[in-house]
């Protein structure tokens, strides 16, 4: 189970992890150096981990959560830079995670790696040697059957339809008349904890390209979720095309079991 509502995961997360790492800690998000957008979609092969025996894991909350987009990279606030670089994950046992058991399939030519993994028990955090660049699309999973998380990069998509554009103006502007509060994340451009005028004054910065960063009026980001293929003599990749190559077979991410079964 996910929380796809940022805001009762951070609550619940600075609830569950409160012994552990805090509320601070929950919210606390690095970074991320501007980096081009990816021009076309790269495909990996998946190299499954051995059996682990963990079959019952489930990952019942994270910080991002999975499918979390956001949308306020390729600016700095405050000296500090925006961007998914550490994930946070409580599982509902104890288990043992270690930097290499993780797989991490990017949209980049090069994708981010784990370069940490720390926790003990339930709780988890990894750390990645880059935060997400603009515009990517990244899976991460943890060497164990149906656990995995994705993430994604789309600055100023603020209505999360694919595109930058006057439209996300127009969401934002109705979030701060509306006083919206339920989705801080989406609508805190400026990330100082309210919602109002000056985040729309920082969306228009991400779409005008303010202070010689990239302009991000019309691009257009895929939407679609990393996806999990089975090919015929077995083999399992990860792929981040909008569909499986001809001949194989789009099963559940992360690959497993691998070799997959032959799909009549
Ligand atoms: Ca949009
Ligand atoms: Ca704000």
């Amino acid at each position: 189970m996910y929380f796809k509502n940022w805001t009762t995961a951070v609550l619940m997360g600075g609830f569950l992890l409160s012994t552990t790492y805090g509320l601070a800690q929950a919210e606390k998000h690095p970074t991320t150096p501007v980096g081009q957008r990816p021009n076309d979609v790269a495909e990996q092969r998946w190299v499954a981990e051995a059996e682990t025996g963990l079959q019952e894991v489930e990952l019942i909350w994270s910080d991002p959560p999975n499918l979390f987009v956001d949308v306020r990279q390729d600016r700095d606030v405050d000296g500090e830079q925006q961007g998914i670089a550490e994930v946070q994950l409580l599982f509902n046992q104890p288990v043992v995670l270690t930097v290499e058991e993780l797989q991490v399939v990017s949209t980049a030519e090069e994708a981010p790696a784990a370069v940490d993994v720390y926790g003990a028990d339930e709780s988890w955090i990894v750390l990645l040697n880059r935060p997400l660049i603009a515009g990517e699309r990244i899976m991460l999973s943890f060497g164990m059957p149906n656990v995995s998380l994705q993430f994604a990069s789309r600055p100023a998509d603020v209505n999360l339809d694919g595109t930058s554009n006057q439209a996300d103006v127009r969401a934002l502007e109705a979030a701060v008349i509306a006083r919206h509060t339920g989705q801080i994340d989406r609508f805190d451009i400026d990330r100082n904890g309210l919602v109002d005028a000056a985040d729309v004054t920082r969306l228009a910065e991400l779409l005008d390209g303010s202070d010689g960063k990239t302009a991000w009026r019309d691009a257009g980001f895929a939407v679609d979720p990393v996806r999990c293929c089975c090919g015929p003599l077995g083999e399992c990749y990860v792929t981040t095309n909008t569909k499986c190559n001809g001949g194989t077979t789009e099963i559940g991410c992360p690959c497993h079991p691998d070799p997959c079964p032959e799909v009549p």
